[in-house]
């Protein structure tokens, strides 16, 4: 299914199409964006669909509202037990493992509350820009859970050992400029100038092979689980894969010629 026949099945996230571009906006601004149920469910729907339709060749996730996602939806942990509090948190890990596994570029435009599962979130995506208004934090541990959407995995690996167990132990919260000085972020702009900075990262990563974008997110991606000769076995592989495109033929031959490239994708 194409991303665009998927548009009027979700409630929780508008999808714009902007070209080649997925511009999903999280929707339920009066709880700040909080991820329940449905709209976990909704980003897995979108992912894969996104994955199949050769049309869309990035993603930009940003929000409504002052929140960018202020976390899982608490008000519907009351009821959960302890299968119940396991599925919720493998229904988050599925959500971000979708982001994170799709073979394209996904950009995180942080507005604004960025707490708990909205960390995660930012945090599964490639690159995260992040407005002057942006808020960070892991604020499980005041609620007696913890991070439970790879925030424990994922954080650490961004941010290194001491500092995410600080955030995560004392859920204090990150303003922008903080975010950027541990590396959480990559970027902070003014708030008007969160979506067109978005787009033009994103235009940039688009004007390059797509194949090899994908790629490197591969071995970015799984060569980080990876010891150092097995994921340098994982460069080797996918550098070959790249070899039989029709991208990398025309990449080598521009340069050689002294012209742009032209890629199509192929
Ligand atoms: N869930 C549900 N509703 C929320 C959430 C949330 N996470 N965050 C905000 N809201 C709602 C508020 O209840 C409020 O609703 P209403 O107007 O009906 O009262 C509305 O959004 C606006 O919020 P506030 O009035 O509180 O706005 P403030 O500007 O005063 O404060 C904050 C903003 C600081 C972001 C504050 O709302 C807050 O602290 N929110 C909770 C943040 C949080 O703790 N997030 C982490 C949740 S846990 C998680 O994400 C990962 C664990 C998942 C475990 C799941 C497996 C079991």
């Amino acid at each position: 299914m194409k991303l665009v026949e998927l548009k009027e099945r979700i409630q929780n996230i508008i999808i714009d199409i902007d070209g080649a571009v997925a511009v999903l906006t999280m929707n339920r601004p009066k709880a700040l964006n909080a991820l329940n149920g449905d709209t976990l469910g909704e980003i897995v729907t979108i992912m894969d669909c996104i994955a199949q339709d050769d049309s869309i060749q990035g993603v930009i996730i940003t929000a409504e509202g002052k929140g960018f996602i202020a976390g899982a939806d608490i008000s519907e942990f009351a009821p959960l037990d302890t299968m119940g509090g396991r599925l919720r948190a493998e229904l988050g890990q599925k959500a971000c493992t979708a982001i994170e596994k799709l073979e394209k570029p996904v950009i995180a435009a942080v507005n604004g509350y960025a707490l708990g599962g909205g960390n995660e979130v930012a945090m599964a995506c490639d690159i995260r820009i992040a407005s002057t208004k942006a808020v960070f934090g892991q604020p499980e541990v005041n609620l007696g859970i913890m991070p439970c959407f790879g925030g424990t995995q994922r954080l650490t690996r961004l941010v290194g050992y001491g500092i995410a167990k600080e955030l995560i132990f004392t859920a204090r919260q990150v303003k922008a400029d903080e975010a950027l000085s541990i590396g959480l972020v990559n970027k902070v702009v003014e708030p008007e100038e969160l979506l067109p900075a978005a787009k033009e990262m994103m235009a940039t990563i688009l004007s390059k092979a797509p194949k090899a974008i994908a790629m490197c997110k591969v071995a970015i991606n799984r060569g980080k689980e990876m010891d150092l000769d097995d994921a340098l076995e994982l460069e080797r592989d996918v550098t070959g894969l790249l070899f039989s495109t029709a991208d990398a033929k025309e990449g080598i031959a521009a340069f050689m010629e002294k012209r742009p490239a032209v890629f199509t994708g192929k």
